[in-house]
C-alpha cells in the first residue's frame, strides 16, 4: 500500500485542490504586481512622484541621530511614528548599536531614510535631532541631508550641517512647500528654524 492509499482519499483531493488554487493565486498576484509596478513602454519601475529624504552622519560614529519630518496634516514621521499615508521612515539607525548582523558582520553605516511615495500638498519641515550618546563618542558628526527625486532621478536639495549638535539639540535642515499638480518642491528654506522635538519624542 503506498502513501496515497494510506491517506483519506477525499482529504488528499481537497489538499490538491487548495494547493492548485494557491498556485493560481500566486501566479495571478505576481503578474498583477509586475503589471502595476512597470511602465508598459520603458519597463522601468514607476516611481513617478516618489522621493527620498536621506540623512547621514559620520559612519564611524557610535551615537544615535534621528531624522524627523512634519507633514501638512500636523503629523510627523520619525522613529516613534514611522508610517504615514505619504510614506515611511525605513529604519531607525541607532548609530553603531544596530549595525551588527546576526552572523557578526558589521555594516558601518549611519543613515536614516524617509521614503515618500507621494507628497500631499502643503508645508514640510525636516529636522535632525541628536538623540543619545551613551558612549560619549566625540567623533565629528558630518551630518548631511538630501531630498532626492526618484523618477527622473534628481537631487532636489543637499545640505551639509556644519554645526556640531549638542546632545538633545535639534536643527531644521530645510522646510519647503509641495504642489502636487506640478509635482514641485518650492519655497525651499534652509534658514528658518522650527523646533518641535521634546526630548526626542
Ligand atoms: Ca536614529
Ligand atoms: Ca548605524
Amino acid at each position: 500500500m503506498n502513501i496515497r492509499d494510506k491517506l483519506d482519499f477525499g482529504g488528499l483531493r481537497f489538499i490538491d485542490l487548495i494547493f492548485n488554487l494557491l498556485m493560481v493565486m500566486t501566479v495571478m498576484f505576481i503578474l498583477a504586481f509586475i503589471h502595476m509596478s512597470k511602465n508598459d513602454e520603458t519597463g522601468e519601475i514607476n516611481l513617478k512622484e516618489s522621493y527620498l529624504i536621506v540623512m547621514e552622519w559620520n559612519h564611524k560614529a557610535k551615537y544615535d541621530i534621528d531624522l524627523h519630518m512634519t507633514t501638512p496634516d500636523k503629523r510627523r514621521i520619525f522613529f516613534n511614528n514611522k508610517h504615514h499615508t505619504i510614506g515611511s521612515l525605513e529604519r531607525d539607525d541607532l548609530g553603531s548599536a544596530n549595525d551588527k548582523a546576526d552572523d557578526g558582520t558589521i555594516l558601518e553605516l549611519n543613515r536614516e531614510v524617509i521614503y515618500v511615495r507621494q507628497f500631499m500638498d502643503g508645508f514640510y519641515v525636516i529636522n535632525v535631532h541628536f538623540y543619545s550618546n551613551a558612549s560619549n563618542d566625540d567623533t565629528k558628526q558630518d551630518i548631511t541631508v538630501e531630498i532626492v527625486k526618484l523618477n527622473p532621478y534628481k537631487i532636489i536639495f543637499r545640505k551639509s550641517i556644519d554645526k556640531e549638535l549638542a546632545l538633545r539639540e535639534e536643527i531644521t535642515a530645510v522646510s519647503f512647500l509641495y504642489d502636487s499638480e506640478k509635482d514641485l518642491i518650492y519655497d525651499i528654506d534652509e534658514n528658518t528654524q522650527y523646533n518641535f522635538i521634546k526630548s526626542g519624542k
